[in-house]
């Protein structure tokens, strides 16, 4: 973990369509609200290879006014974080207008900014913390081990996790090229480490530290408006576009 305080970029995922469990209550209150599902990443650059997004299924949500016009849905102790890091309208007071459990997110489908997959559904990931960064998690599975491994374990238990199969249709999209690896350096290293589940921890940890060096330091990007570019010259611009296109905010803790 590092030391100095963390610097994450929230993606701005815009609600399409609620879940079937909380479009009764929710479509009624935000009536002529954007809505957006906050993710927070470390690797702004993956951006374009979301395939969903992950809400922890146990975890509960805030979804909360940041001004007039725009709602965010994030964990209870990111929202409040975002009120003191000029965010929304008033420092230090959340604005709530209803609290949702994760499970019931499931299904609800929302905009990946700069996503070549533009669509993507919510699924549950039992991993996610709700101390760490807004509790929303963007999935890339090209390149992150955590995202591969529990769409994988989604997909060979649909009915176990109540995910309707559509939801979990979209394969990995490529978005950088390793060396060592390829194109889809996450899947590679699952394999090699014989990973079976998301509660394989201990090779996770291990895939994920192997799969953020490789990919920052000898990657290449193979998609996007810096492809041919090395990750590590990337990742900023990424950041930077995204932040003026205002489907991204800058989010520390
Ligand atoms: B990263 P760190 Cl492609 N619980 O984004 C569990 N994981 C969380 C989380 C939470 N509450 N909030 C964020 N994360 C994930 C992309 C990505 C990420 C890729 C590769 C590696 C990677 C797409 N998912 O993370 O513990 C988010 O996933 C490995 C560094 O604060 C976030 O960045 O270091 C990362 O963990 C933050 O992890």
């Amino acid at each position: 973990e590092a030391l100095g305080p963390q610097e994450y970029t929230g993606l701005k995922m815009e609600l399409v369509q609620w879940s079937a469990l909380a479009a009764p209550e929710l479509d009624a209150k935000l009536q002529g609200k954007k809505v957006y599902l906050v993710a927070a990443t470390l690797r702004p650059e993956t951006c374009y290879g979301q395939t969903n997004c992950f809400v922890g299924p146990n975890i509960d949500y805030s979804v909360f006014a940041v001004n007039d016009t725009e709602v965010f849905v994030t964990t209870p102790r990111a929202a409040r974080n975002m009120t003191f890091q000029g965010i929304t309208e008033k420092r230090g007071e959340v604005n709530t207008i209803a609290t949702i459990k994760g499970s019931q997110l499931v299904g609800t489908k929302v905009r990946a900014p700069f996503a070549i997959c533009d669509e993507v559904y919510v699924l549950p990931m039992e991993t996610v913390l709700a101390t760490k960064g807004t509790g929303v998690v963007t999935s890339c599975p090209s390149d992150s081990p955590d995202d591969f491994a529990t769409w994988t374990e989604l997909r060979k238990k649909p009915e176990y996790y109540k995910v309707d199969p559509a939801w979990v249709a979209q394969p990995p999209q490529p978005v950088l090229s390793t060396p060592t690896y390829g194109e889809m350096t996450a899947e590679e290293l699952v394999k090699k480490f014989k990973i079976q589940s998301p509660k394989d921890k201990i090779a996770l940890a291990e895939a994920k530290e192997i799969a953020y060096k490789e990919g920052f330091y000898s990657g290449t990007m193979v998609v996007g408006p810096f492809k041919g570019l090395p990750v590590q010259d990337a990742k900023g611009k990424v950041r930077d576009a995204l932040l003026e296109a205002k489907l991204g905010l800058a989010y520390a803790e």
